[in-house]
């Protein structure tokens, strides 16, 4: 199977309307990639990114979602409203999100179903501490977080993007290397090759500190399909290198 890569941007709380029009029309100018490319921008974004990029080929997305589908919920915004202002993707899950705001497993699954049910694709994220690596444990940390994801999304499994973000790469300049982010991304394929039988199509992302020097020896990996990238998608010549290592 040839998995086209996707290379996704996670902007994470940056922005300003002056920086987000350089950024987008660096995209623009760019021309295609051998990847598919998207920007996950935060909320109050979403509509200037619909606007900027609605002829191009780079999708958009947000970085968080509630569980609801709607009612009272206080500062939470829906996927239905995702998909409403053209939403290609979802990021749930994410360790800052687990971290900061105690997000459980069950949550980050339920999330990524109430994604699915709009038409958003989630991308889950998993990935374990440096405190959890150093005693041996990523492989059961990813699993279980995996888990319950496969468990909630029943016969849709096979319709979310993964990504493998090892919490000690994160914003800290130290990426896995190659084959450890290789060795995590075949125990992810395979509890999901366990799961459903469209497992071989499916994107598993790495990030962490992914940049333009390192980017096409992690996309040259047999189960690495694309990035999620932080830091460096906010400078719209580093993330277009990043695109461009898709082989
Ligand atoms: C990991 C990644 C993007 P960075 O969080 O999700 O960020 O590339 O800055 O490590």
């Amino acid at each position: 199977t040839t998995r086209r890569k996707l290379v996704v941007g996670n902007w994470k709380m940056h922005g300003t309307h002056k920086a987000n029009a350089e950024l987008f029309e660096g995209l623009l100018a760019a021309g295609p990639s051998n990847a598919d490319v998207a920007v996950c921008v935060p909320f109050p974004f979403l509509a200037e990114a619909a606007v900027a990029l609605a002829a191009s080929d780079v999708r958009w997305g947000a970085q968080d979602c509630s569980a609801h589908e709607q009612g009272a919920y206080t500062g939470e915004v829906s996927c239905g409203m995702l998909h409403e202002f053209g939403c290609r993707y979802v990021i749930v899950g994410h360790s800052e999100r687990r971290a900061y705001h105690a997000e459980s497993d069950q949550l980050v699954a339920d999330k990524a179903k109430a994604a699915l049910a709009k038409g958003v694709t989630p991308i889950v994220c998993v990935g374990e501490t440096l405190a959890q690596r150093e005693s041996g444990e990523t492989e059961a940390v990813v699993k279980r977080q995996l888990s319950a994801v496969i468990h909630t999304l029943g016969h849709c499994v096979g319709e979310m993007v993964v990504a493998y973000e090892p919490v000690w790469a994160i914003g800290t300049g130290k990426t896995a290397s190659p084959e450890q982010a290789q060795a995590v991304h075949a125990l992810l394929r395979a509890q999901l090759q366990a799961a459903t039988p469209h497992a071989a199509a499916m994107k598993i992302l790495y990030g962490g500190s992914v940049k333009p020097d390192n980017a096409a020896t992690l996309f040259a990996q047999p189960d690495i399909d694309g990035g999620l990238i932080g830091g460096a998608s906010l400078k719209a010549a580093d993330f277009v290198a990043i695109c461009r290592a898709a082989p």
